[in-house]
């Protein structure tokens, strides 16, 4: 059937059969479509790896720059231009690893973007290593004894430094990721959406059916409010791992608070005299 939705790329894409980053694309694509946002008012931003392939799959602005660095230019592209709806999308090795340090700060500064992160679990374009979320004790060919380091734990992390909005979902679980997506980019902050999503050819652990085995979803007895409550939730993993929203506390967002209505970097004139006079200065 063919897909009539404005962010809908046709072409091939470079992932396994079966893998969890397809549903994720759909789901992008549905939440986007159902907020109603323009193609050119969306800028994708990623780093490096599978997950960050997924701009090139999507009709959006967009941009693929380093591994662990998907932040800061999503960072600098909103603070340029405060009308950009920015969606960053990294893999758990890229965001909570290569590019922690970032993570934190951009959590602590609030900057009004949407970070989804397909936590396979593993290091999928590099064919497998462990990721700062394998489970401790997992095998894998860099690891042949297995995992010996405790997970990072991305909800508590941002629950702990007051993410307007953290979130979990399951690749698999299309319609409740996009509708995460569309409440992130309303929550008027920083958004969390950690999504668990199989790996298929390195990820023999974490499976669907292991997901499926544990995951459940979050029902209206959750006080996603309630910080201490949310932090409770975010350390359930073993025997249950719920979905939706952890934690919320929506707020403004460092662009609204520190630049404020000031005029956007990007419709300012540019003084072309003062940059050659700048250039001519520095060389
Ligand atoms: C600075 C730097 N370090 C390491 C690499 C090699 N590298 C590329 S992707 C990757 C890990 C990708 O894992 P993840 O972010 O979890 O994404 P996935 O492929 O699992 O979606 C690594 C280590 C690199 N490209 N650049
Ligand atoms: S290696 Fe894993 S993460 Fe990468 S495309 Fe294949 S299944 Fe997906
Ligand atoms: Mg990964």
């Amino acid at each position: 059937m063919e897909n009539s939705n404005a962010f809908h790329y046709e072409g091939e894409k470079a992932w396994c059969p079966g893998c969890g980053d397809f549903a994720i694309l759909n789901a992008v694509e549905k939440a986007l479509t159902r907020a109603g946002k323009k193609p050119e008012e969306v800028l994708t931003v990623s780093g490096i790896g599978q997950a960050a392939k997924l701009p090139h799959y999507l009709k959006t602005n967009g941009f693929n720059g380093l591994h662990g660095r998907a932040l800061p230019p999503a960072f600098g592209a909103k603070t340029a231009n405060h009308h950009l709806t920015v969606i960053v999308t990294s893999g758990d090795g890229d965001v909570y690893g290569e590019g922690g340090n970032h993570f934190v700060h951009a959590i602590r500064r609030n900057i009004e973007m949407t970070l989804i992160v397909h936590n396979n679990q593993v290091y999928g374009l590099t064919k497998g290593q462990a990721s700062p979320t394998s489970d401790k004790g997992m095998k894998t060919k860099l690891q042949p004894d297995g995992v010996i380091l405790t997970p990072f734990n991305p909800l508590a992390v941002a629950i702990a430094l007051d993410a307007p909005f953290v979130a979990r979902s399951f690749s698999k679980e299309i319609d409740l990721t996009a509708e995460l997506i569309e409440q992130a980019m309303a929550c008027g902050g920083f958004a969390l959406i950690d999504v668990l999503q199989p790996c298929v050819s390195f990820n023999k652990v974490n499976t669907y059916q292991w997901y499926q085995q544990r995951a459940y979803r979050l029902g209206p007895e959750h006080d996603p409010t309630d910080r201490m409550k949310a932090l409770a939730k975010s350390f359930e993993w073993d025997k249950g791992i719920p979905l939706g929203v952890i934690y919320n506390n929506p707020r403004p967002g460092y662009v609204a608070t520190v630049i404020g209505n000031a005029e956007p970097l990007v419709k300012r004139k540019i003084n072309m005299e003062k940059i050659n006079d700048l250039m001519a200065r520095l060389y």
